[in-house]
């Protein structure tokens, strides 16, 4: 690897184990002889992390030395999973990592499993900005990823009774090796309290915000290693506080307790990941910790700018670019705007020019439930200084672009403005967003086309050059190269190396489809990953599964419209029908499902417990014989995803269409080798056209006869009458045979006929199943299942993330790729 060439000398199987036993010696005061599996795991870890933090340094060195622009990714979420493989062989040390611990006895493969996942995010929100982090580094440029160091990341899942129980996430309880803090850089916030208007001596009125709370934000970098570059860029987690002097007067007055418990509740701030996706929930301390680690993150992009350059405002916009990871972070524009104008006393055309030229930002999601609001009176309560710069900002904007284009016209008014008026008054952070960055984005071709016409149509009409598309992507480290080194070798072997870090080489792949030896290979690294997930299987579900069948694979959050229950309903009508004809014949499947539903969210917890229902009886009934089975990993994350994805052969991507904004995991499980079966919704679209309609299964209504069938009037009822298998498969599941009790999954049957299905299943069921019989006779078929295949893997070029980032630092943050 030649990027590491400069430092050649520490990656030496003998200046490693060195590195390893004195980090064992005399970081962690271990005797080799007597030292824990989860010490080795730590020395390795530091010694890791020495040398990245040497390229960590250099890189900084360089951005500030170059005087680049940098972009800051603001997320509420990093979905990190574990760092130690990732970042051995992203710096090209896993083999001689390897063999310096052998010659101590120890294997890195089972070291590496001792790292808890750093599990900072709820699903593909944050485990994109996971993958941007890794393309970043990568593409060698100068970036810095911000979010919060939660004590404790999404929860961890447990059946009981086929029911989720959720447990803390106590991911951290050991420390990490990974983490540095960063005590000189902490940083001071400031909440609630009130303004007061002041006059200057020229008598021109000024805001102060004055008698607030204060925390104090303790930033930790955890270092980002590129792939085959020296970049290592870094991701500032912030970790909530006690000021010092909080409540001083209370401690001097002999209150020690209640002090300290001031202090405790100072310190929930950055404390737990809120577990909801693609949902809000309007509660104060999310404001709170988005605040939080928004004010952190712009106080010390504003420390770097005012102490690295003498350089006047009007160029903050030259050095920093701002990226908004959805609208989680969308108070950094009044926020901006206070620092500028209260702090810094710029003209307010000038700080919203600044501001503007600052941020862009990605939309996520189109589910209306999803879009941030936030009452007005409890965001006074907080922040009452920017609920005042919000109201400026709309006046400003009602009064004049939109004035100026619609004259007079309130309904105009009413549709763009940051203030929801109905029903108590409420701030709109996707407006907000639109109107404070210079470009919106969406994460799929079909989602941003759908962001321009239904979700933003005035915006779009008014500014239509800030919108535009970035389709998400995934990295190929990752999800191709440590989750599946046996076939990132074949590939590598097949069309020489390069493709990990040029992803449109991938394409050479494709002629291989035709060679019967290559395709041989090919399948026995699939199968090789089944008979090890059918182990885990085996050990986590107690369930035997036979590598051969065919692995059907849904794993993602659960929620309705991803419709986990289309896929249920499918698998109790094959279930009835093994039943009724004991020679019925299909392929031996294994349905997989693997999903967290958000803790209050009852449907999904309901479709839970009827897949976990459906599995015991199927996998304990003899009448079966081999042809089915249903297993539910629990507790879904990316480290049990890197053990799914190359031991899967079908991905359902089975979304109503129009509502999945664009998925990754459908990416990742393609590009291992599965086959989708999948609407026509986010970028399956997009899939689609790389693969080809012959190597993908495609079902379901289109977003236009979605909407068609909608003006129809659309009535469940009439698919329920018209289709004796679905009829004869929701009232079995809904009777007592599954669990004994007549009502258990009565909410459910409910939510898809009288409470009017509102993600279709019942309108896509037969056409579904009727594509589940073709995606049967394929498997069947092996010689062409295995050149679909790899034409998949082959075509997914496309999703790399590296891709995604060039494109946002190309059209987006005008960002120059920097060589360290
Ligand atoms: C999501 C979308 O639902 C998903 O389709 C998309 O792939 C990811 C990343 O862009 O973003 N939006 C969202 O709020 N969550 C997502 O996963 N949580």
């Amino acid at each position: 690897m030649e990027a590491l060439a400069n430092c050649a000398v520490l990656n030496t199987t003998d200046s490693l184990k060195l590195s390893i036993t004195n980090h064992l010696r005399f970081t962690l005061g271990a005797y080799i002889e007597t030292a824990s599996e989860n010490d080795w795991y730590v020395a390795t870890s530091l010694a890791v992390r020495d040398r990245v933090m040497e390229r960590a340094t250099q890189s900084r060195r360089q951005h500030r030395a170059q005087g680049v622009r940098r972009v800051h990714y603001l997320s509420l979420e990093y979905l990190m999973g574990r760092l130690l493989e990732n970042n051995l062989r992203n710096s090209g040390i896993y083999e001689a990592t390897k063999v310096a611990l052998s010659e101590m006895g120890k294997d890195l493969d089972s070291l590496v499993q001792k790292e808890p996942d750093m599990g900072l995010g709820n699903g593909g929100l944050g485990r994109l900005a996971a993958c941007f982090m890794d393309s970043l580094s990568t593409m060698d440029l100068p970036a810095i990823g911000y979010g919060i160091h939660y004590e404790f990341g999404l929860f961890r899942q447990e059946f009981v009774n086929g029911k989720q129980v959720e447990h803390p996430d106590a991911w951290m309880r050991d420390g990490s090796p990974w983490k540095i803090a960063r005590p000189s850089y902490r940083q001071t916030v400031h909440l609630y309290g009130h303004t007061i208007q002041k006059f200057d001596e020229f008598g021109r009125p000024h805001h102060e915000w004055v008698e607030t709370k204060c925390l104090l934000g303790l930033p930790w970098d955890i270092p980002i290693v590129g792939y085959d570059s020296n970049t290592v860029n870094v991701l500032r987690l912030w970790q909530a506080q006690a000021d010092e002097d909080f409540n001083f007067k209370v401690f001097n007055e002999g209150s020690y307790i209640e002090a300290l418990r001031e202090k405790a509740i100072a310190e929930t701030v950055s404390k737990v990941l809120y577990p909801n996706d693609a949902t809000e929930s309007g509660k104060e301390l999310r404001l709170v910790q988005q605040y939080f680690f928004v004010a952190c993150s712009l106080a010390d992009i504003v420390r770097r700018f005012k102490t690295g350059y003498d350089l006047p405002w009007s160029e903050f916009p030259s050095k920093a670019a701002v990226q908004l990871n959805d609208t989680h972070p969308a108070v950094a524009i009044p926020e901006l705007m206070r620092i500028l104008v209260d702090e810094e006393k710029l003209e307010w055309s000038q700080a919203w020019e600044i501001c503007q030229k600052t941020f862009s930002y990605t939309n996520h999601t189109l589910l209306p439930e999803a879009l941030e609001t936030w009452n007005a009176a409890l965001f006074e309560r907080v922040l009452p200084r920017h609920l005042q710069i919000i109201f400026e900002i709309n006046k400003r904007f009602l009064e004049g672009d939109v004035e100026a284009r619609w004259p007079g016209d309130g309904e105009k008014k009413r549709a763009l403005s940051l203030i929801e008026e109905t029903g108590g008054k409420k701030v709109r952070m996707a407006h907000l967003s639109v109107l404070g960055s210079h470009a919106t984005n969406g994460v799929a071709a079909l989602h941003t086309r759908l962001l321009c016409e239904r979700l933003f149509p005035e915006f779009f009409e008014l500014y239509p050059d800030r919108f535009l598309n970035l389709t998400n992507g995934v990295t190929f480290r990752r999800w191709l190269d440590v989750c599946n080194p046996q076939l990132s070798a074949l590939i590598t072997e097949s069309i020489g190396s390069g493709w990990l870090k040029d992803s449109t080489k991938l394409i050479q792949l494709d002629r291989f489809a035709d060679d019967s030896s290559f395709r041989e290979r090919f399948h026995a690294i699939k199968r090789g990953h089944k008979v090890h997930l059918a182990k885990i299987i085996q050990d986590t579900c107690g369930v035997s599964v036979s590598p051969d069948a065919m692995f059907d694979v849904q794993i993602k959050r659960l929620h309705e419209y991803k419709r986990q229950h289309l896929n249920l309903l499918h698998i109790v009508s094959l279930y009835r029908k093994i039943i009724a004809n004991p020679n019925f014949e299909m392929a031996p499947r294994v349905f997989i499902f693997g999903a967290k539903a958000a803790p209050g969210y009852y449907l999904a917890k309901n479709i839970i417990h009827a897949i976990n229902a459906v599995a015991s009886k199927v996998n304990h009934d003899p009448r079966v014989n081999g042809r089915l089975k249903v297993i539910y990993i629990p507790n879904y994350g990316v480290s049990i995803a890197e053990r799914i994805i190359p031991a899967a052969d079908l991905s359902e991507q089975i979304s109503t269409a129009g509502k999945e904004a664009s998925g990754t995991g459908n990416m990742k499980l393609a590009l291992n080798g599965a086959l989708t079966i999948g609407t026509l919704d986010g970028a399956n679209v997009e899939i689609l056209e790389e693969v080809g309609p012959e190597n993908i299964f495609i079902f379901g209504l289109t977003v236009e006869e979605v909407t068609e069938l909608y003006a129809k009037g659309y009535n469940p009822w009439d698919f329920y009458h018209a289709s004796e298998d679905l009829r004869l498969s929701i009232d079995w599941l809904a009777s007592d045979y599954f669990t004994g009790n007549q009502d258990e999954f009565k909410p459910f049957r409910d939510s898809l006929l009288s409470h009017g299905d509102p993600f279709l299943v019942m309108a896509d069921y037969e056409s579904y199943a009727s594509c589940q019989a073709e995606v049967d006779k394929a498997y069947r078929d092996q010689p062409r299942w295995q050149k679909m295949a790899i034409h998949n893997t082959a075509r997914m070029g496309k999703f790399s993330s590296d891709r995604t980032i060039l494109e946002y630092a190309k059209n987006v943050w005008n960002l120059p790729q920097i060589g360290v």
